[in-house]
């Protein structure tokens, strides 16, 4: 066999798995290196002296010399194996030999490792030298090979072109692994080899929009995304952009007017502060950041290295770039100071049952004024409500706290429309001609799975929306993959997998799940988030994802580990409603966009599905609940990536800091158990990749015998095939349908193929010569 493979023309490469197999063999036989590991769990490469019975001497790189268990040693790879490209590659596939992999190539800067079909990239918290128009040109030449996301957004728009079927890239990992920079880089990618029309530079400048209006600095991350994207990138038949279309996710917008502390709000209100020339800064009466008591709540307004009066400028011209007028942008920055403003509106009592008005000071005037209404009539709006009980309209007087909720309600919704506003201006400059015969490429950055001190419904959110994205994952590549072998009929042992089915039917089982429950209790005029705790213990304590905490929390097991959740304020947050009379407040002002935004309210809130019915009236604004309509946007989006071909990539964080150089290995470690990342390997390599029905193969490589067959049905004519181009049985598998094949096994015969086709004999003669 291998003389014969020796022969052939630019075998070695497709040869991979035999050339591991011989090192394998040394290394058994010299068996020099072994992993042991520290008592802090981490682990270290030690030398095995002697063994003896059950243990071992082994000799640390220190010097020192333990005495160890021979069963708590884990085969260490061959020195030749350091820092492969693929850990498919790995002679040994065991834990502690992909973290030192990984950690190899991170410490050169080889951020980049392929897991089998997965991306790995590992967060460098520094610039490294991987990108610009050098790598774009070595990637689209394939004159680099090594992992890349250029390598991936190559292989995507390749794969849209050949078979013409939509692509996704996907990508995922916690807060701060890195997931919104891979998504920019691979959208550089694509805007270099699409580009042409000039709608590429538009796509790009509007993450310096988005992020500025839905990033902000939280514990885990300077510059964390506080909402879901997936962008769809559309190229024409020749394979150039012909334009995009961004979907947004629940924005987090409880930061607008509550953050943290050590955390900031949206980067857009410091650029704002900072960055606006004189003649706005007067237009709006801005003050500095300290001044607003929303921003100055959490003790935090810069950010290190980072320039916030700069990004202002960019993102002005970023707005320029995608067609919003400067008359909107203006509209735009008086929105962000309302918001401000309304922040420092105070009430005062005014009568001995609590009731309030609000302060008509500096705050309300510049308010009334930004917005375009009334002073007394914003003052009423927000210390009064309307009422209709049976035929008579009352007025009720607001409490304090009642006039604090609704103000914040108020900012929340401005806040949230503009950034909806703003999404849908950048679409119609994106738009896509009407006639939309091409193939598009889709990008989703979400946010991360995030674990705090102190965790709430917007935790609850974002964490349910990865259990969701972990299980498109699961069933790409465990599920579907494995069912395919199983349905063919080849011989399959079956890789296990974390499957997080669970976890899932624990958020969404009806009648008894988190959502539907958190839906029934937003639903009774009396429920409290202390009822909806009570009610989750009452009837899920019997699931294993979920545990009831003291007083109001509760603690569900996620993919990715534990959270505990503190259940204050999750009704409030779910039904999100708004007072009828801000909303008439909003459509009564002069200006055009609160105008808009009140509209827009309107549209949504024709269904009513949640919130207290009971109430005398119901003269707030019904609509559908924050959570239940999240989950129908999730729904949407898997079914839309359904019918893409995915491409997926896993960013990880290796320290907790956002540090150049520091790799934690129990950090790194518990992120590629989370994910399965060592399962992916090992189905990939023991999987059969390369697929082909039993017809396409006989009539692709039929030519090629050399002796007729008896039987010419395609099956016969495939095994014939197989048999005189000497692939290993172990290398392929024949199911009912279709042949299957090991990575690399079909390039011999492609090899073949071509240069017959070429007509070049000397192949076919070299083949000859050996069969004889
Ligand atoms: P995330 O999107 O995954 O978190 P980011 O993409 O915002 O994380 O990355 C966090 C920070 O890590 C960035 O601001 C950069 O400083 C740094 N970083 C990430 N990737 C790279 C890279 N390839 N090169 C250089 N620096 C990088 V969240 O949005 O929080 O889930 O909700
Ligand atoms: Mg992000």
């Amino acid at each position: 066999l291998d003389s014969a493979a020796a022969t052939l023309p630019s075998v070695s490469k497709s040869n991979i798995e035999r050339r591991w197999s011989d090192i394998t063999s040394y290394a058994t036989k010299k068996k020099v290196q072994s992993w042991f590991q520290l008592p802090n769990g981490n682990w270290e490469l030690g030398r095995i002296m002697s063994t003896s019975g059950t243990e071992s001497v082994i000799s640390l790189p220190d010097g020192k010399v333990l005495k160890v268990n021979s069963e708590s040693l884990i085969p260490a790879n061959p020195d030749i194996l350091d820092g492969v490209d693929d850990l498919m590659q790995l002679s040994y596939l065991n834990e502690p030999s992909v973290l030192f992999n990984l950690q190899y190539r991170y410490n050169r800067d080889m951020i980049y490792t392929k897991a089998g079909p997965v991306l790995v990239a590992i967060n460098p918290f520094k610039e490294v030298s991987l990108y610009g128009n050098d790598y774009v040109e070595a990637y689209k030449n394939k004159s680099i090979e090594s992992p890349h996301v250029y390598a991936i957004a190559d292989t995507a728009i390749r794969e849209m072109i050949r078979d013409e079927v939509n692509q996704s890239i996907i990508i995922s990992g916690e807060s701060g692994a890195g997931k919104t920079e891979t998504a920019k880089i691979a959208m550089q990618y694509l805007a270099a080899l699409g580009g042409g029309s000039g709608i590429e530079y538009e796509i790009l400048k509007t993450n310096p929009i988005l992020e500025a209006f839905g990033n902000a600095k939280t514990l885990r991350n300077d510059n964390s995304s506080r909402f879901g994207k997936l962008i769809e990138i559309h190229f024409s038949e020749t394979g150039k952009i012909s334009g995009a279309k961004i979907q947004t996710f629940l924005l987090e917008k409880s930061r607008v007017v509550q953050c943290a502390e050590g955390e900031r709000s949206y980067h857009i209100f410091y650029q704002l502060c900072a960055g606006a020339p004189r003649a706005l800064r007067e237009k709006l009466n801005l003050m500095d950041v300290d001044e607003y008591k929303y921003l100055k709540q959490s003790n935090c307004y810069s950010i290190a290295g980072v320039d916030d009066a700069e990004q202002f400028r960019i993102v002005k011209e970023a707005l320029d770039v995608v067609h919003v007028s400067k008359e909107d942008q203006e509209s735009v920055f008086a929105m962000l100071a309302a918001v401000l403003w309304l922040g420092n509106v105070s009430f005062t009592i005014i009568d001995n049952e609590n009731h309030v008005e609000a302060v008509a000071d500096e705050s309300l005037i510049n308010v009334a004024k930004l917005i375009g209404c009334d002073n007394a009539e914003l003052n009423l709006a927000l210390s009064i409500r309307k009422m209709r009980v049976g035929n008579d309209n009352i007025v009720q007087k607001l409490t304090l706290s009642q006039a604090i909720d609704t103000r914040d309600a108020l900012a929340k919704s401005i806040y949230a429309c503009l950034f909806e506003w703003l999404v849908e201006q950048i679409n119609k400059s994106l738009a896509v001609g009407k006639r939309r015969t091409g193939r598009s490429i889709s990008i989703l950055d979400i946010y991360g799975f995030e674990s705090f001190d102190r965790n709430s419904f917007e935790q609850f959110c974002i964490n349910y929306a990865n259990e969701r994205l972990q299980q498109h994952f699961n069933r790409h590549l465990f599920k579907l993959e494995q069912e395919e072998y199983i349905q063919d009929g080849i011989d399959w042992a079956k890789v296990d997998f974390d499957d997080n089915q669970d976890c899932l039917n624990l958020f969404e089982k009806k009648p008894l799940g988190l959502l539907s429950l958190l839906d029934e209790e937003s639903t009774f005029p009396n429920g409290s988030d202390f009822t909806f705790a009570n009610k989750l213990k009452q009837h899920l304590n019997s699931n294993p994802c979920f545990r009831g905490e003291r007083e109001k929390a509760f603690t569900v097991s996620h993919f990715a580990g534990e959270v505990t959740y503190d259940t204050t304020g999750f009704l409030e947050k779910n039904r999100d409603l708004l007072h009828l009379d801000s909303i008439q407040l909003l459509s009564s002002c002069s200006c055009h966009l609160p105008q808009t935004f009140a509209s827009n309210m309107l549209n949504q809130s024709e269904k009513p599905v949640v919130g207290p019915l009971h109430k005398a009236g119901g003269a707030d604004s019904q609509k559908l609940s924050v959570a239940t309509k999240f989950k129908g946007q999730l729904f949407q989006l898997m079914q839309r990536l359904e019918s893409t071909t995915p491409h997926f990539i896993r960013c990880i964080k290796p320290n907790n800091s956002q540090s150049p150089g520091s790799y934690e290995q129990g950090l790194v470690l518990q992120q590629l158990r989370c994910c399965g990342v060592l399962e992916v390997v090992r189905i990939s390599r023991s999987g059969f990749p390369t697929r082909m029905s039993h017809q396409k193969f006989a009539r692709r490589y039929g030519f090629l015998l050399l002796e007729n067959v008896a039987s010419q049905d395609p099956l016969s004519v495939s095994v014939a095939i197989l048999h005189q181009f000497n692939i290993l049985p172990e290398m392929y598998q024949v199911g009912y349908t279709k042949l299957f094949f090991r990575t690399g096994q079909i390039g011999v015969l492609e090899d073949t193929r071509n240069h017959t086709l070429h007509g070049i004999l000397r192949v076919q003669s070299c083949f000859r010569g050996h069969q004889a």
